[in-house]
């Protein structure tokens, strides 16, 4: 542990971490929910960013969001599918950080949040930054400071 402490990996950039926005499923403010459906369903993600057409980040949206906002009173009305869009149901307070925000940062909001999307200065949506690239960096350190001993 107190290699750990010797390390600099807290203070690391996460910008090397990145998933970076064109390898990331989103869907974009203005398309019905059943766009956002097929895009859920054919990523196999379980949550997906939102975005404008100037790449401005909106919220997320997740299959959990879309199938809770088709419970009618009796039934699930299909039909909303077409007639609501992502702005309708998406979630707006989501996990946020710049892209040169440190390692440490990102790690103790990944706690809550199994993504969190990265802007740069302008504010425009740049990638994410998941749960298992955290991990995997962890781990790969975790494993060096082993081996040394
Ligand atoms: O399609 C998948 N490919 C791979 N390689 N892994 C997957 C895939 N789908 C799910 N997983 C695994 C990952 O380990 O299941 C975990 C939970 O997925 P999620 O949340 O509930 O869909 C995945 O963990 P993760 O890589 O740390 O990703 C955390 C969350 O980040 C995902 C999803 O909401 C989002 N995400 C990850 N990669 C994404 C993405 N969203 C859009 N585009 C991407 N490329």
């Amino acid at each position: 542990m107190d290699k750990l402490k010797d390390s600099n990996i807290m203070d690391n950039e996460i910008k090397e971490l990145m998933i970076p926005h064109e390898k990331v499923a989103h869907v974009q403010l203005g398309n019905p929910l059943e766009h956002a459906l097929l895009v859920l369903i054919k990523s196999g993600y379980s949550a997906i960013p939102v975005l404008d057409a100037n790449y401005k980040l909106h919220g997320q949206i997740s299959k959990a969001h879309i199938l809770d906002s088709l419970l009618g009173l009796e039934r699930i009305e299909l039909e909303r599918l077409n007639n609501r869009r992502v702005e309708e149901v998406m979630e707006t307070k989501i996990p946020r950080i710049n892209r040169n925000a440190t390692f440490s940062r990102a790690l103790a909001m990944s706690i809550n949040h199994p993504f969190i999307c990265i802007l740069d200065e302008d504010d425009s949506f740049i990638g994410i930054l998941t749960r298992r690239s955290i991990l995997a960096l962890i781990n790969r350190y975790l494993t060096k400071v082993k081996n040394e001993d």
